[in-house]
């Protein structure tokens, strides 16, 4: 255990992991300052309120670091490498380090790291359901919303640690060494962060190059560079495939989700008992399955959980039905993507209401899908017009306004027809309208349930 007393360590960024970083060394003795570009009323809720006794509040900047007196900086996720600061802090020799990197050093229980563009938070959530499920003490954390190091303390060496982690958290990953390491697929994202793919790659392959043969990777066989890394893995690899069936791993097999090791194969389930929708949360429940097995779980055991996994909110969560109406709450669907993703999921016609602020997306493919898969569309928010249009250039005949969530509930509501899906999946982000996309899915859920109470 590192001893913190008398060091300075200066935490960047006083969101959730900057605050629970800087709580945890303020406790074991350290002297922390805790700085913010933002200046106080900039935040949601009052800053100085929320910082944790005996740590020094800087907003609106950094201190300086030639007299500072430092020993360690913290980086949070959403603090680039290279932001003048940090460069600085390199240059004058003081070590720079991330918040999964510091709360790394301090676990004592085994990890399980997932990572990948799309679908790591459902399948951290399912790996961890999992976990719990086997009897074993298992804490979920990283970038699901729960800062690691927050609560590293409290597992030992018989327990697990379940993990997501993001790209931004990987780039100060030095010694992370998990257990298990999945990645699930690699597609450009956050590249105004990263600079190009091949950085975004390589912050994404730290994940398992601590690793050794006494570890595990696990790999998506049907995505092509991600089955690539395989060979830059220093631990043994093994892939999961919704597609082919594998020599080693899991995959389907008539239906089932089925594991091969060692030349034995043993089926766990049918594919169809999996309580979620899609092809993209089979692959999750692949690669939870894979991460679960090589760990040690039973296939019963596994098997079990993922038939009662209740799915993560704000995420295809199924709200109610409604004289055969199913309404689903997709809000975290913020981005045209992940929108795709949820109107292929199901094979019902869907009424979908769409639209908040655009955070500089292009909604052609996206109103492509919606054409096909949607039998009626309802816009909303500040883009509203440009979703609208994308989806009449497309060819879609019924589009509707509505000029608050309310009104476009009950405009889906009047035009579904039993069978029907009710999705919300705006592809835009929710701050023109909400503080966050979980406020956006919960009034949705508020105005479902009066609907059914009705
Ligand atoms: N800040 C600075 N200087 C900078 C940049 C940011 O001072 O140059 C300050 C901001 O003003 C702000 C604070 O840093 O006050 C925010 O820090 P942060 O962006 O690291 O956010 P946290 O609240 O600490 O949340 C982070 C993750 N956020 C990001 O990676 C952007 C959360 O993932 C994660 O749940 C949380 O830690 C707990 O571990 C969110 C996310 O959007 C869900 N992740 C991205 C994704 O999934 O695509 C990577």
């Amino acid at each position: 255990m590192e001893d913190w007393r008398g060091k300075k360590v200066l935490v960047i960024g006083a969101g959730k992991s900057g605050l629970a970083a800087s709580r945890y060394l303020a406790e074991k003795g350290a002297k922390v300052v805790l700085a913010d570009q933002k200046e106080a009323p900039a935040f949601e809720q009052p800053v100085a309120s929320l910082v944790p006794p005996g740590v020094e509040l800087i907003l609106g900047g950094y201190p300086a670091l030639e007299t500072g007196g430092f020993d360690l900086v913290v980086l949070s996720p959403g603090v680039p490498p290279s932001l003048p600061v940090v460069v600085q802090a390199r240059a004058l020799g003081i070590p720079v380090t991330g918040e999964l990197e510091l709360a790394f050093r301090q676990a004592r229980a085994p990890v399980v790291a997932i990572t990948g563009t799309n679908g790591k938070t459902t399948t951290t959530a399912l790996t961890g359901q999992i976990f719990r499920e086997a009897g074993i003490k298992t804490l979920v954390a990283g970038n699901i919303g729960r800062p690691f190091i927050a609560e590293v303390e409290g597992y030992g060496p018989r327990d697990a640690i379940v993990l997501e982690v993001s790209s931004f958290q990987l780039e100060t990953a030095d010694t992370f060494r998990p257990r298990v390491a999945a990645v699930l697929n690699i597609t450009p994202d956050h590249l105004d962060r990263h600079g190009t793919m091949e950085a975004y790659v390589a912050a994404k392959a730290r994940i398992f190059a601590r690793q050794t043969e006494e570890d595990v990777t696990v790999l998506n066989f049907d995505d092509p560079l991600t089955r690539g890394l395989a060979s830059r893995c220093p631990g043994r690899v093994v892939f999961f495939s919704r597609r082919e069936d594998l020599a080693e791993g899991a995959f389907l097999r008539d239906g089932w989700i089925t594991v091969k090791e060692r030349g034995k194969t043993y089926p766990l389930l049918p594919a169809g008992d999996l309580p979620l929708p899609g092809l993209h949360n089979l692959e999750n429940a692949l690669a939870a399955v894979a991460c679960a097995w090589w760990w040690g779980i039973t296939g019963e055991k596994i098997a079990a959980a993922l038939r009662r996994f209740p799915g993560v909110p704000h995420r295809l969560e199924l709200v109610a039905e409604i004289n055969g109406v199913a309404y689903v709450n997709d809000s975290k669907g913020t981005n045209p993507e992940a929108s795709i993703r949820a109107l292929e999921a199901f094979d019902r016609p869907i009424v979908l209401i769409a639209g908040g602020r655009n955070k500089g997306s292009d909604f052609t493919a996206f109103a492509q899908v919606v054409k096909k898969k949607a039998r009626a569309l309802v816009v909303l928010g500040e883009c509203a017009a440009q979703v609208a249009e994308a989806a009449r250039v497309a060819g879609m005949s019924e589009v509707y306004r509505a000029s608050d969530l309310r009104e476009a509930v009950l405009t889906a509501h009047r035009l579904a027809r039993p069978g029907d899906v009710v999705l919300l999946s705006p592809a835009c982000a929710s701050w023109d309208m909400f503080k966050n996309y979980e406020e956006r899915g919960d009034r949705f859920k508020e105005i479902v349930r009066e609907l059914a109470g009705a």
